[in-house]
């Protein structure tokens, strides 16, 4: 009998993660793929804390979730006669643990949620003008990208420092990478040459060596160390394979799109609102409107702006709740979108929106400061977040079509804010054109599909492995309002 394989996607967004189990639907024995099927055999949540006096990620822990996660793929994939056949791991971005020479993280890695990157800002300017930054990196100015964290290390000597999914990936396999996609949100990235920017590091005084070298998504980073095989009962020849580990190439690599130009917006904790390119733009109109140049799978490139996201809305969740302010969300943005359009609206992308705590006022606040007045009531609070998103994400999609010299009359909404409808039909007005959203489980899906492909399970390019999405996942579409246009 011939054992199926499977795929097992790690995926950890910052407000939850999970690991999914990826299978790839065959026409028959022979013929290619026809879509991919995915099955959440672990959930587990995920948040900023204080630890040490700064605001970080509980690593240990999540790192315990992940080898649960895994023993539970391995025990689903047997019970249905199936083997997992590689792992692939994605998570957000920037953030980075120090592993010492005998490979063990020096301290639980930092959120970008922390102030302390901020102060350095300056300094990194006074050595590398932001201008020359942008001319090589391409990467959009947010106070918390890496190479402005690791300004505030107070020691780089002896260690390495891997970003979050090269850290798990290191931990599973002992294999030390730095994959391509997360790489290009350091700071320290070539865009053009899609190599680490070693006059960047030099600059800084930084080692050359302080990452792992790159690895491309489809290459294997490692297999499975012996006793981790052993506690997730996978066979220690397992593999675990470099997928877009920016949990934002991932999602790109599912976006169902059919057409050649499309927006896409990841909708999660952050909007990441742009286009897929071939080449960068490098322009300085292009830093000007802070536009990014991350790099996707297959050397394409990520042209976005990462805009505040459902983060907002998440935080004052967390804050009524406290108060005993008991409505789900569902509720929430009923009564939100029952309220009359033409409401205040915020800046969703101000830095001042970045920490945790106190969103609610913090937002009453920021309207307050334009002059208008926005009430202490959650439906009108949660309104007022949808109008800004929305109004943000059709500056952002208009800004894009102009600075690349493209034209697109799609936009694909992926992940956990798909399914926001009342988001997904101000999106649609605001923007004017029409909203495809789906699937919810992008990343995953991206993650999946890579690994798949490395195995051989699906062929082609990105329009091919969109295909397998678009045939198998159900989409909903908004179109524009006329009376809001
Ligand atoms: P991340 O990967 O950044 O952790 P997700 O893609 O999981 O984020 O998206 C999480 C967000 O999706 C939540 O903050 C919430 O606002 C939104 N969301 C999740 N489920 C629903 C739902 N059923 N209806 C509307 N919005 C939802
Ligand atoms: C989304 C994301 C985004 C980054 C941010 C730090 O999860 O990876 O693309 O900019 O987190």
């Amino acid at each position: 009998m011939t054992v199926r394989s499977v795929f097992a996607a790690v995926d950890i967004g910052a407000s939850s993660g999970r690991v999914i189990l990826g299978r790839i639907k065959a026409a028959d024995l022979s013929g290619a793929g026809t879509g991919v099927e995915l099955e959440v055999v672990h959930r587990f949540s995920n948040g900023v804390v204080e630890i040490d006096g700064g605001l970080r990620w509980d690593f240990d822990a999540l790192f315990e979730e992940v080898l649960e996660g895994l023993r539970a793929a391995s025990t689903v994939a047997a019970a249905q006669g199936e083997q997992v056949a590689s792992i692939g791991i994605d998570t957000w971005a920037v953030d980075y643990g120090l592993v010492n020479a005998a490979g063990k993280l020096t301290a639980q890695p930092f959120s970008y949620r922390d102030k302390r990157s901020r102060a350095a800002v300056g300094p990194v300017h006074r050595k590398l003008d932001p201008a020359r930054l942008y001319a090589t990196t391409g990467l959009q100015f947010l106070q918390f990208n890496t190479i402005y964290q690791l300004a505030t290390e107070p020691a780089l000597k002896g260690v390495q420092a891997l970003l979050i999914p090269d850290l798990i990936a290191f931990l599973l396999t002992g294999q030390r990478r730095t994959e391509a996609t997360n790489a290009s949100t350091t700071g320290l990235f070539d865009a053009v040459a899609g190599e680490w920017a070693t006059e960047l590091f030099t600059a800084l005084g930084l080692r050359k060596d302080l990452f792992p070298p790159l690895i491309q998504p489809g290459e294997t980073v490692g297999t499975l160390l012996p006793e981790i095989a052993s506690r997730v009962g996978l066979p220690a020849s397992t593999s675990v394979v470099a997928v877009g580990s920016h949990d934002t190439a991932s999602a790109v690599v599912a976006v169902p799109a059919q057409e050649e130009d499309f927006a896409y917006i990841s909708s999660g904790t952050w909007s990441l609102v742009g286009l897929e390119l071939r080449h960068p733009v490098l322009t300085q109109a292009s830093r000007e409107a802070n536009f990014t140049n991350e790099r996707g799978v297959d050397g394409t490139i990520r042209y976005l702006r990462n805009m505040g996201g459902l983060w907002l809305l998440s935080e004052c969740q967390r804050t009524w709740a406290g108060e005993g302010y008991r409505r789900d969300l569902q509720a929430l943005l009923q009564d939100a979108g029952a309220l009359p359009a033409g409401g205040p609206r915020i800046n969703p992308d101000d830095s001042y929106f970045i920490a945790p705590d106190n969103m609610p006022e913090r937002i009453r606040a920021a309207v307050h400061h334009t002059g208008e007045l926005l009430p202490d009531d959650p439906a009108a609070i949660t309104r007022c977040i949808m109008d800004s998103l929305a109004a943000g994400y059709a500056r952002a999609i208009s800004a894009a079509e102009r600075l690349a010299e493209r034209t697109v009359d799609v936009v694909h909404v992926v992940g956990g804010g798909s399914q926001n409808q009342l988001l997904c039909q101000l999106t649609a007005d605001a923007t004017g054109r029409r909203v495809v959203a789906g699937p919810v489980e992008a990343t995953a899906l991206g993650n999946v599909l890579v690994q798949a492909r490395a195995a051989g399970q699906v062929t082609g390019g990105l329009p091919e492995l969109r295909a397998l999405v678009a045939g198998g996942h159900e989409l909903r579409v908004f179109t524009p309002e006329l009376s809001t246009l």
